[in-house]
């Protein structure tokens, strides 16, 4: 799954594809570059950021769902909010892709997949100080929780996805890609979201042996490195950024696997 954020601060990309057309065109080299998904995103959902109110998420998303979807894309809608989940699959989008794990019962009337992932409390507050006693039962309870609601209330494709980097530490993140397993044998396809996230800035400084966090765009060895560990274990999809990079790597080691 490629990533387009339509926002002007998003951690990851912020302010880059908030023209439309660039949007678009974004998503489309996402596909060509090997993307099954593309997932649009009006909101960001960074650490301390403010609620975007609806009418400027749905003028922000719409017309680049309408426009890849006529294309024939399979676009995903990143977005917490019921009217902007049922404008945006009216417009062609064929998955909820639900931060907050709540649009269930719009996925199943809409007809859309769903995607429930964790977050511990809200953008807002969710890095202050998170603590769980087992993070990787406690994550993995609520999204079985989640998924079965949404499939109780009809949605055929339910994925669960833990959430990294959203309300858990380094070591909460690790935890839960060493253990992904868990996640992998409730049955539910699982979805992992790595790329260009904090913690991976942090060991990229520790790998070059300095204080110094490279930014967002600055962190693809790290992104690419996870991705791969999230499909080797189980995982059925990766949420990234640079897709080209992911493919390549993912092709290698499928030949590896292929020659086992
Ligand atoms: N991460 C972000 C936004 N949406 N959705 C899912 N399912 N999983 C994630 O890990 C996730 C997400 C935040 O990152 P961004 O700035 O790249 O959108």
């Amino acid at each position: 799954m490629g990533v387009v954020n339509v926002t002007p601060d998003s951690f990851s990309d912020g302010g880059r594809f908030l023209d439309h057309r660039a949007a678009i065109a974004h998503g489309r080299s996402l596909v060509a570059q090997g993307a099954h998904w593309v997932d649009v995103g009006g909101e960001s959902t960074r650490p301390h950021a403010e609620p975007v109110p609806v009418d400027e998420e749905l003028r922000r998303v719409i017309p680049v769902v309408e426009g890849l979807a006529a294309d024939g894309v399979a676009v995903s809608i990143d977005t917490r909010k019921a009217p902007v989940a049922e404008a945006a699959v009216a417009a062609g989008a064929r998955m909820i892709n639900d931060v907050s794990a709540s649009l269930g019962v719009v996925a199943g009337a809409t007809g859309a997949a769903f995607v429930a992932m964790h977050m511990l409390g809200d953008p807002r507050t969710m890095q202050a100080d998170p603590a769980y006693g087992d993070v990787v039962a406690e994550v993995r309870d609520f999204l079985v929780d989640r998924a079965d609601a949404a499939r109780a209330a009809g949605v055929r494709d339910v994925w669960i996805d833990p959430g990294i980097g959203f309300g858990k530490t380094l070591d909460h993140n690790l935890d839960l890609l060493a253990n992904l397993e868990v996640l992998v044998a409730t049955g539910y396809p699982v979805i992992v979201g790595t790329s260009r996230k904090s913690s991976l800035g942090t060991l990229a400084a520790r790998a070059d042996r300095t204080r110094t966090i490279p930014p967002a765009g600055d962190r693809l060895e790290g992104s690419v490195a996870t991705a791969t560990w999230s499909l080797l274990r189980g995982a059925g999809m990766v949420r990234v950024h640079e897709v080209s990079a992911t493919v390549r790597a993912l092709e290698a080691c499928d030949r590896v696997l292929a020659a086992a």
